[in-house]
């Protein structure tokens, strides 16, 4: 048996988002989520919407004592813009929502779980998309700078780490290539042009919080899956290059390095999706320096080069490579086709080491999906035996320690999630939480995992073979 002890201070705990857990509860404006759900609930797994979810809007205090119980010494969660803001064109919060939010986060503080806090994670207030088309426009970035002014006005005292985007690339793929998002648009340059839009709110909110000189740190969560090959042909390799420029540098390029890669540009101009740019947005991009990176990583992609003609009407990255199932992999059998691969986790540490200047990260979303019929029923102990997560934890933490031993700068570990939580056009398909949660009741089933993860985060190390 090994032991694996992480540098001392590491951060230990989980991540949610508001509209995850929150529920509607005196909501003031609709999400995109909140008015799709109620137009076309078949697009959503068993028609369940995000007005119910974990409750947490009345559950807190319930709840950060739960965080306590599995040794939690950190959390991120989300603020709602659609719950913040009262008048979203000009910043002016509502005074319930701040209540709620200080509240929540008091209570973290107080129990010793310091809070991080996430200014957008797919939540697009629903009457900006409506009026504006959401991220498609530039008067909602300058909405956008607005409500994270008035979060850091209204929360800077009790939060000392923010993050701009969660997963900035999601909303644009889902909504403007994939049909998983709403809008449902499939179109290429308008989704290079919402891609840029973010990158430049996220740009304006980093200056933002320097201008106002708060306390703390300010950064970014991006989902970085890395891109591996059939083999070592080189058309396979350039495939997996243009998948990581594609996916993955266009955003960790210009937040984290303040540029574009050249090639990228390249590829847009080639295409003709050049999107809007000012010379002043660019300059933001430019000097919007974030402290930190947040990645989330749960699998692997595997790319080939393109074989069957590409035969979109519109552009997506695929025009550059097929997707490709490692037909040597080893697959979560709980959850379809998601490739285990926890060596991943130390490609992305070396990346970020030999590429990114080796800027203070850390896992910011692991997550391993089982469904509710696999993770059975509580045992005896009123416990669900969920040590299959448990296993696959370790490997990629054993991962996770190799790098660090290289040099890695990792400063914490956050799981996906805390208590099961909704997930978008999933709704509650895949569980991912240390508790269960009991659609009827409401009732945080404790799952076994915790158990082991609570003794992880106080010895700050664990044991494997
Ligand atoms: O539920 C999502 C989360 O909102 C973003 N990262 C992936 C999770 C699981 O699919």
């Amino acid at each position: 048996m090994t032991t694996y002890t992480f540098p001392q201070g590491f951060l230990w705990g989980a991540a949610a988002s508001g509209i995850q857990t929150e529920g509607t509860k005196n909501k003031i404006h609709d999400s995109i989520w909140d008015t799709w759900h109620r137009d076309n609930p078949e697009r959503f797994f068993k028609e369940i919407g995000p007005a119910k979810v974990c409750e947490t809007y009345d559950r807190y205090q319930e709840d950060v004592q739960l965080m306590k119980q599995v040794g939690f010494n950190s959390f991120r969660t989300s603020i709602q813009w659609s719950r913040l803001i009262k008048d979203l064109e000009t910043g002016e919060p509502c005074q319930d929502a701040v209540a709620f939010y200080t509240a929540y986060f008091e209570e973290m503080i107080a129990n010793g779980i310091t809070p991080m806090v996430n200014l957008y994670h797919f939540d697009m207030p629903a009457v900006l998309q409506e009026q504006y088309g959401g991220f498609e426009s530039k008067h909602v970035i300058g909405l956008f700078v607005k409500y994270a002014e008035t979060a850091f006005k209204s929360f800077g005292h009790l939060i000392k780490h923010w993050i701009t985007f969660n997963e900035p690339i999601v909303p644009v793929e889902g909504g403007y290539l994939y049909d998983f998002h709403y809008p449902c648009k499939k179109d290429g340059k308008l989704a290079v042009q919402v891609g840029f839009n973010i990158t430049v709110a996220h740009a304006k909110a980093v200056l933002a919080f320097r201008e106002m000189a708060c306390e703390g740190h300010i950064g970014t969560v991006l989902n970085l899956t890395p891109s591996y090959t059939r083999d070592d042909r080189e058309e396979d390799k350039q495939a997996a290059h243009y998948a990581d420029l594609l996916f993955n540098r266009s955003f960790l390029d210009p937040m984290v390095l303040n540029y574009y890669p050249e090639e990228l540009c390249q590829i847009l101009k080639h295409h003709d999706l050049m999107p809007e740019v000012a010379a002043e947005e660019m300059a933001a991009i430019e000097s919007a320096k974030v402290d930190f990176l947040g990645v989330n990583y749960y699998v692997p992609r595997r790319v080939k080069a393109r074989e069957a003609e590409y035969d979109l009407s519109y552009f997506t990255p695929e025009y550059y490579f097929e997707n490709y199932i490692n037909p040597t992999g080893r697959f979560n059998p709980y959850r379809d086709n998601n490739e285990i691969l926890p060596t991943a986790i130390y490609d992305i540490a070396q990346n970020i080491k030999d590429n990114y200047g080796n800027l203070p990260w850390f896992l910011a979303e692991i997550g391993i999906a089982m469904d509710e019929a696999s993770e059975g029923e509580a045992q005896e102990d009123g416990v669900i035996d969920d040590s299959f997560r448990t296993s696959l934890m370790k490997e990629h933490l054993v991962q996770l320690h190799r790098a660090i031993d290289d040099g890695a700068n990792c400063f914490g570990v956050h799981q996906w999630t805390f208590i099961d939580n909704w997930s978008w056009t999933n709704s509650f398909k895949r569980r991912y939480g240390f508790f269960r949660l009991d659609l009827e009741t409401g009732q945080r089933i404790p799952k076994r995992h915790g158990q082991w993860f609570k003794s992880l985060a106080q010895s700050n190390s664990f044991t494997a073979d």
